[in-house]
């Protein structure tokens, strides 16, 4: 499973605190603890909801600098808004990121798929267009097919694409989930070779016992072949989900890994 990290996001009000003030150590101990913990990617996302546009570009260039001159994990760069994944991915000193996400509208596509080239970075493409994340299984595969078409027109290949098939809190639709499992399946199938990632957490918004709900979905998403979720890595029970669930569809050669973990 590659695990990107999700614990640096401006949303967190703490997270937002060391972004305004620009808390480098506090900064650095996220992304270090992280990295530690086995994360493939470290998730940037220095949206904070409030400042400009400006703001967030010099934020994004901030801790990419930051991050990247004491930790060797590439990150996930992460922003809806394409001059700050740029800002970030500039940043970089060429070294490898994820760019964190392109949709299936046209404006993004036409300015997010091209940096995937020029950087020479995979990319995350939500499943979703211009009119919100999509109820139906249908709705997502049509959404991935604009996605591979522009990767045609700008020669992104499709194994570089990630396609996010977006997780609704189970408590809005109980229908949702299997939706979603449906969906990867499905976007595997027709566009063989490509990958998929989910952001975990979002299932169990608005429920107690979070964990568990969390750790239960993606059991279930890596059965229908998840190759990257977005989860806390410090959390112990998702990450030996990670293991445990790895191992029992047969992904976990010599049973290596999750000997491994347990000794750990
Ligand atoms: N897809 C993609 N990118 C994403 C998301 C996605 N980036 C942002 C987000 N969703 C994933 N990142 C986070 C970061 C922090 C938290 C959740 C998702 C988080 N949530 C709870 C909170 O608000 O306190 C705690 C969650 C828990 O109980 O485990 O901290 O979907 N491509």
């Amino acid at each position: 499973m590659i695990v990107i990290a999700e614990k640096i996001n401006g949303t967190l009000p703490s997270v937002k605190e060391i972004i305004q003030n620009r808390q480098q150590e506090k900064l650095l101990d996220l992304a270090k603890e992280q990295a530690a913990a086995g994360a493939s990617y470290i998730d940037v996302n220095v949206g904070t909801g409030i400042g400009s546009r400006k703001d967030e570009i010099q934020a994004m260039k901030w801790a990419v600098e930051t991050i990247q001159h004491e930790v060797e994990t590439p990150l996930s760069i992460d922003s809806a808004d394409p001059a700050v994944l740029e800002s970030g991915l500039k940043s970089r000193n060429r070294r490898p990121s994820l760019i964190n996400s392109a949709k299936a509208e046209q404006e993004s596509l036409d300015e997010v798929i091209p940096l995937a080239n020029v950087y020479n970075a995979p990319l995350i493409a939500l499943a979703m267009d211009e009119s919100g994340i999509p109820k139906t299984v249908d709705d997502r595969l049509k959404a991935a097919e604009k996605v591979v078409s522009a990767c045609e027109i700008f020669g992104v290949p499709i194994e570089d694409v990630f396609f996010d098939l977006l997780v609704m809190p189970i408590s809005t639709d109980v229908k949702q989930g299997l939706k979603t499992l449906a969906a990867i399946t499905e976007v595997k199938k027709q566009f063989p070779g490509c990958k998929t990632v989910l952001g975990i957490s979002n299932v169990s918004y608005g429920l107690p016992a979070r964990g568990r709900l969390n750790a239960a979905f993606l059991c279930m998403a890596v059965y229908a072949g998840l190759d990257a979720a977005i989860i806390d890595p410090l959390d112990d029970e998702i990450s030996a989900t990670v293991k445990t669930a790895e191992v029992l569809v047969g992904r976990d050669r010599h049973c290596r890994k999750y000997t491994r973990a347990f000794r750990t």
